[in-house]
């Protein structure tokens, strides 16, 4: 059986992981190769699984905790997708809180399961508004220094980075985020692009699609820093029933559960990202906020109308989680009473993430090829 393409996509919270997945996703169906996702959370009910699944590809989902901790995981999905689904290509998106991946995840699989896949270079995705944050301004928006710290080291880790959303920028902003990008970060090749609209993405595919040795870049991670950092993090999955007497529209009401709870949390804790989905009778709509200095924005557009649905919120959030989820309460009482509509809770996680104990820690680079 041939090696399958192993394309692991880093990047932080709300970076644009996904979307940029679900296009190199379909870049790659394009060409005529069979491609299969794996998604990973903290917890389950993911608002990713849902998408990567609306894309019509086959997904696995890693849930409970990352992929380095979860490595036998990974590894057991991977190859029920290898086996049932025989793809050319896979696509990982790990946890968007996680760093040390190059040591911890993309040197195990290469070294581990190297007669089964080619690993690809590294590839971690940045926000321009977080990148200037780092780069230019030597702060992380409303974040502690030790999440400035994760994110830093998932930069410094990173075999690629890419400049991601530059849709948002003007070309004089795009090209100082990226000397100051490469400047930083001198191992990586730094290329902009944007996940949304495709602009940059034929270059960015084409440095993945390179033979060049994959995570190569090993940070010296410090693991209470690490664990510190991403323990900051209030982290909510909540799953909904909703019900109505009268159909209501799904994009607007994902819209304002998203604006209603980022109100609740201005003043209370920096949001890293926060996706509220409904799903009904196979459609999706999915509304995001990805931090201050950003607007309330439709990932996923759903023009369709129902009465009853499910709807699913994840919050990544730098509050305690019992606080964020009180918060969630609140937006939803702002926003289904004037629908007439009623919610029961289907599942709920509230926590902080755990500190990581990765399986494997592979320091020393190799080809990975
Ligand atoms: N303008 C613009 N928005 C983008 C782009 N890529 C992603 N987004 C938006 O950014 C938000 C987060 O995107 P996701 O793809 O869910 O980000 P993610 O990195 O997978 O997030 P997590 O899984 O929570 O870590 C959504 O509102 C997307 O629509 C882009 O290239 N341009
Ligand atoms: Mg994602």
């Amino acid at each position: 059986m041939k090696r399958v393409r192993f394309l692991v996509v880093g990047g932080f919270l709300g970076a644009g992981k996904t979307t940029a997945l679900l296009r190199l996703a379909a870049h790659h169906q394009r060409l005529g190769r069979k491609v299969g996702l794996i998604t990973n959370d903290q917890a389950a009910n993911l608002v990713d699984t849902a998408a990567a699944a609306a894309g019509g590809f086959p997904v696995e989902e890693v849930a409970g905790a990352c992929f380095c901790c979860k490595f036998d995981d990974l590894a057991r999905l991977a190859e029920k997708l290898r086996v049932e689904e025989r793809p050319d290509v896979l696509i990982g998106e790990p946890v968007g809180s996680c760093t040390d991946l190059a040591a911890t995840v993309v040197q195990p699989l290469a070294r581990l399961y190297g007669d089964r896949y080619s690993l690809a270079p590294y590839a971690v995705l940045v926000d321009p508004n977080r990148a200037r944050q780092i780069v230019l301004e030597r702060g992380f928006g409303g974040f502690s220094a030790k999440v400035a710290y994760v994110f830093q080291k998932q930069l410094e880790e990173a075999d690629v980075i890419g400049l991601n959303k530059i849709d948002l920028l003007t070309p004089a902003q795009r090209d100082l985020l990226l000397a100051a990008l490469a400047r930083e970060f001198p191992k990586a090749r730094v290329l902009p692009l944007s996940g949304l609209t495709g602009a940059g993405f034929d270059e960015f595919c084409a440095a993945l699609d390179r033979g060049d040795p994959a995570g190569r870049n090993i940070a010296d991670v410090d693991y209470d820093t690490y664990a510190e950092g991403e323990a900051e993090l209030g982290w909510l999955n909540l799953a909904l029933d909703l019900r109505a007497a009268t159909p209501f529209a799904a994009e607007p009401l994902v819209r304002d559960v998203v604006a209603a709870l980022v109100r609740e949390l201005a003043g209370r804790g920096e949001v890293a990202h926060a996706k509220v989905l409904f799903e009904a009778g196979g459609e999706r709509a999915i509304a995001n906020f990805v931090g201050s200095g950003s607007e309330v924005a439709v990932s996923r557009p759903g023009g369709f109308a129902a009465e009853h649905g499910r709807l699913v919120v994840n919050a990544r959030v730098h509050l305690a989680p019992d606080a964020l989820r009180a918060a969630a309460d609140r937006a939803l009482a702002a926003v289904l009473p004037p629908r007439a509509a009623s919610a029961v809770v289907i599942e709920s996680a509230q926590f902080r993430p755990g500190r990581p104990v990765p399986v494997h820690r592979i320091a020393a680079a190799d080809g990975g090829r």
